[in-house]
């Protein structure tokens, strides 16, 4: 009796150490690849859509850049893109997805700040990186060890936006219009409106609308009565061309700071000659005179047809950098060593500028004043 127990409990503990060897196999077979696999989860289609467009261009102009050049170590990379339509939960869903199924080795995106908000601490906690591209609000670094952005935050943006702009058109007061119910526009509107008082600027009106809005009327009224000298903007392109036409329908013709809402030329073609003469910061400015920057302007004009916006750029720059820490850690299928090799990562120079991650994983660089002038951005002078 007593060895047929010893036997059985033998027989068992063989099945659960083949059982345990044939997991580790199949995780080692998964996670045997021959590619860098990464994820992006952007805003595909919806209101948003050409910030998340733009941004998959500026992915696939980067990665065929590297795979043409032999890919890293001698394998390409992928990407595997996702559409969170600009919605939480769908990059959430998004994030799982590539993590447990796709096995990717680290994320890019999501393109909105309320989406990274959700998705940031999802990625953190499986230990995977994840990389903002245009996240500017303030505390995505700080979301977690393994949480990080290229997108220079607001915060680096906007005091050097109002200082410049007070300093050319010598407004002295101004109205803050923005939408409260999104982190990004109501983190931006904060930084605006400290940097117009510490300047001393006086805000003679604050208003605030909600993402989907499609009429301001009722804000611009008030605005309009108040008489400041400029409007001042914290929005999404969508809101801001609707909120833009009807300020200028209504007569206020003064002049216009926006936030980072602003950069993408989906706003112009949406309001038209009521963007014209705007004002938004900018760590990318395409006409700037760098070998880098004019390269990477000529071949995403070949591909695509139209000079890189902020967002393609920023994704560009994106990549590359993946691409810098994928080369360090040298192991596609190692996620912390990924992970240690970007937050090493100094003086990367990027289309976009010269990149160091701050110990959050913040980007520090420096922007440039733009202003929209017939559909292209110009620098403010
Ligand atoms: C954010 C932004 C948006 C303008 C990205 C498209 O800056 O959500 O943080």
């Amino acid at each position: 009796m007593k060895s047929v127990r010893v036997v059985a409990f033998a027989v068992a503990l063989v099945a659960v150490s083949v059982a345990a060897a044939v997991a580790w196999l199949g995780t080692e077979a998964a996670y045997a690849q021959s590619a860098w696999r990464f994820g992006a989860v952007l805003v595909l289609s919806g209101d948003g859509a050409a910030y998340g467009n733009s941004q998959r261009e500026g992915l696939e102009l980067a990665r065929d850049t590297i795979n043409a050049a032999g890919g890293i170590l001698g394998m390409p990379v992928e990407i595997i893109f996702e559409d969170s339509r600009g919605e939480r939960t769908e990059a959430v869903n998004a994030v799982l997805k590539l993590i447990n199924r796709d096995r990717v080795l680290a994320i890019i995106g999501p393109t909105y700040s309320p989406e990274m908000f959700a998705a940031g601490p999802v990625a953190d906690r499986a230990r995977t990186t994840i990389m903002g591209i245009s996240t500017t609000a303030v505390g995505i670094g700080e979301i977690g060890d393994y949480v990080f952005r290229n997108s220079l935050p607001e915060e680096g943006v906007i005091p050097t936006t109002i200082r410049v702009s007070k300093e050319k058109l010598g407004y002295r007061t101004a109205a803050l219009l923005y939408s409260n119910n999104n982190d990004f526009t109501k983190s931006a509107a904060e930084t605006f409106e400290r940097e117009l008082r510490t300047n001393g600027v006086e805000l003679v009106a604050i208003e605030t609308f909600h993402d989907g809005d499609t009429d301001f009327r009722a804000q611009l009224t008030k605005v309009l009565q108040a008489n400041p000298d400029v409007l001042v903007v914290s929005a999404l392109y969508k809101e801001a061309a609707l909120l833009l036409q009807q300020a200028r329908q209504l007569g206020l013709d003064q002049p216009v700071v926006g936030g980072n809402g602003f950069n993408s030329p989906e706003l112009y073609r949406l309001a038209g000659e009521a963007a014209e003469g705007a004002i938004v910061g900018s760590p990318w400015f395409p006409g700037r005179d760098d070998p880098l920057v004019q390269d990477f302007v000529a071949r995403y004009q070949e591909r695509y047809g139209r000079v890189p916006d902020q967002f393609a750029a920023q994704a560009y720059d994106g990549l590359m950098l993946f691409a810098e820490a994928a080369r360090r850690s040298g192991n596609p299928t190692n996620r912390q060593a990924f992970r240690d090799a970007l937050a090493q990562i100094r003086n990367f120079e990027g289309v976009t500028g010269v990149f160091s991650f701050d110990e959050h994983g913040n980007p520090m660089m420096d922007a440039t004043i733009l202003q929209l002038r017939g559909g292209e951005y110009v620098e403010f002078k």
